[in-house]
């Protein structure tokens, strides 16, 4: 029996973060799909194949993780590839109030359960947005995501 799990967000980009919860996914389960869910109403600064690329470069010696885009709801990606289980990462009590909601709103839907890992205090702090935020002002973001991700930054905020 193959245990799978899904990791999903909207990693626009992915950071150290969302990679220390992706790793730590990929101990405990045989397979981990990462999952870019494609948010209509939120335009992001990385396309979904961008965003894509750059965490299948960042996850590529990690041999039981597939990376891939979903339109629609978690529950049904869930239901499609047999996955019982979803993760998240915790940051702070702020996160919870929300995680909570989606966790219980996703187990009434169709019994999914989630299960919650707590960040790595080291980044506690650290999210998608405010990467890219510092990162537009030239600020170093290099501590908070891999060098791929600081690159395709510093080249999209370029051409701004
Ligand atoms: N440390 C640890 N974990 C982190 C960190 C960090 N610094 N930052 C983010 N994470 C983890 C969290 O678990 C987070 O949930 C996940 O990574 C993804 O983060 P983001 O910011 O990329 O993604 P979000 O918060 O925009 O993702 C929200 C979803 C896309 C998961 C959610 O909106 C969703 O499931 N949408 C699909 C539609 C749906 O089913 N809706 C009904 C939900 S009840």
């Amino acid at each position: 029996h193959v245990r799978r799990a899904v990791c999903p967000g909207s990693f626009d980009p992915v950071t150290h973060g969302h990679l220390d919860i992706i790793a730590r996914a990929s101990k405990l389960y045989d397979e981990v799909y990462i999952t870019v869910m494609i948010n209509k109403s939120k335009k992001g600064l990385f396309t979904v194949d961008e965003r894509i690329d750059l965490i299948r470069q960042c996850t590529a010696s990690y041999g039981n993780v597939r990376v891939e885009a979903y339109h629609g709801l978690l529950v049904d990606f869930c239901k499609q590839r047999d996955i019982p289980a979803i993760v998240k990462g915790l940051r702070a009590v702020s996160d919870f109030d929300y995680e909570l909601q989606m966790a219980q709103m996703n187990h009434g839907l169709s019994g999914v359960e989630t299960l919650f890992i707590p960040t790595n205090p080291l980044h506690s702090f650290l999210s998608s947005s405010l990467v890219k935020e510092v990162a537009a002002w030239g600020g170093d973001v290099s501590d908070h995501v891999p060098p791929v991700v600081q690159r395709a930054l510093a080249d999209r905020l370029a051409k701004k």
